[in-house]
């Protein structure tokens, strides 16, 4: 990649009074009524910080209100034992109100122009009716104090958009905890009306696979230049995506994406698509082109119109769902092994013996999991 999209990037993000402005966006964010960091002082409404019941969150998310959203997101997010048993309450009560929307996952390596491309399409798409929450799978995030601010200032005009809603990455944990915030952020969405979810993810680590498995379509966003269009394929990204984009399609930069796009596509012929029975490609696209954006939009559509018609898009929602209880499975299982009083008396003198190689890794599993099961 070249130097210039993170210099612009830094430029952007790096002021500290937009910062700032960021920092106060960030808890409830958008719809100029509700929170007032963006909106107009005649539009505040205070938020009432009383504790809410049950019944107070399931209206408010039936009902739309963001201030409530915003709250029953915090509640999913927290990992505090009393907040997750009413927040597993909540999400059981409105489980019959999620899953109508298009759940759409867009990577890109950074700077490849993905918030600047969600916050156009999202433009877009709520002047056509549509309400679109936009959410982020961004595990390192935690550890470089939040790219997402930089996406946040990037966002500006969606965020003061009352038919959207940002949410900005679930903080710490694994990438494991990430997703499944996000995924129960995403029910949380749906059952307060969004009827598209876009989940920006950077191309870091496995955070593609897992933001695969919890979107119906899922948008690769390249960049032409030296090289980029190998990136993807390197990292068997390409093999995940249902559409890929060669972005910036602009200016000086169009023929080059052109010739890039080309190049994808003769690539992707030779690939297995990511879903059966869709053939995926590239196309060209830019955040300034309207035209290019409706194009893109256009593709997401034909290929749920396609799936709902031949069940696929159904069946991955299903096997999706039950994927994601398994993978939850595991991670408890593990979790309740490492805590295990006889397990961890025991680990450091196998380990040992194990790394000294006195004892086979199979005999020592076998006797961690007999004294985990006695
Ligand atoms: N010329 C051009 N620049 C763009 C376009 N989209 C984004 N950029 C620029 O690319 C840089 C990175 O964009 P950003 O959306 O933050 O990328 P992300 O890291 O993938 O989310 C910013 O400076 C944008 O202004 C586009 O369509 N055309
Ligand atoms: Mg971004």
């Amino acid at each position: 990649m070249g130097s210039n999209p993170s210099m612009a990037k830094r430029k952007t993000a790096g002021s500290d009074a937009e910062a700032g402005h960021s920092a106060s966006a960030c808890r409830v964010v958008p719809g100029a009524a509700a929170d007032g960091a963006g909106g107009s002082p005649a539009a505040r409404r205070p938020v009432s910080r009383r504790r809410l019941t049950l019944d107070d969150y399931i209206d408010g998310v039936v009902s739309g209100d963001v201030a409530v959203l915003s709250r029953a997101i915090t509640l999913v997010e927290s990992n505090r034992q009393d907040h997750e048993s009413q927040a597993q309450e909540l999400l059981a009560r409105l489980l019959s109100r999620c899953g109508r929307s298009v759940r759409v996952g867009i990577t890109g390596v950074p700077g490849a122009g993905k918030s600047t491309l969600i916050e156009s399409l999202g433009l877009l798409l709520c002047e056509r009716g549509h309400r679109v929450a936009v959410l982020a799978v961004d595990p390192t995030s935690s550890v470089t104090g939040g790219s997402i601010l930089g996406d946040k200032t990037r966002m500006e005009k969606l965020v003061r958009n009352p038919s959207a809603y940002i949410r900005p990455t679930p903080s710490g944990g694994s990438l494991g905890g990430v997703a499944r915030k996000t995924r129960e952020t995403m029910l949380l969405c749906e059952a307060a009306g969004y009827d598209v979810i876009l989940v920006e993810t950077v191309g870091v680590g496995q955070s593609e696979t897992v933001v695969r498995s919890m979107v119906d379509f899922f948008l690769l966003v390249q960049i032409a230049g030296a090289g980029d269009e190998l990136q993807g394929m390197k990292k068997g990204v390409v093999e995940l995506a249902d559409l890929v984009a060669v972005n910036k399609a602009d200016g000086d930069n169009l023929t080059r994406a052109r010739i890039a796009a080309a190049e994808l596509n003769r690539a992707l012929s030779l690939l297995q698509p990511a879903t059966q029975g869709w053939s995926t490609v590239c196309i060209t696209c830019s955040a300034f082109d309207r035209e290019s954006l409706a194009e893109l939009w256009n593709v997401i559509g034909h290929f749920v119109e396609e799936t709902r018609a031949s069940g696929g898009f159904e069946r991955r929602r299903r096997r999706q769902s039950v994927d994601w209880m398994r993978a939850m499975i595991a991670e408890e299982l593990q979790n309740r092994f490492f805590r295990d009083e006889a397990v961890r008396g025991l680990l450091p003198g196998i380990e040992r013996e194990v790394a000294d190689q006195r004892l086979p890794v199979t005999i020592a599993v076998r006797k961690l999991l007999e004294c985990h099961d006695a």
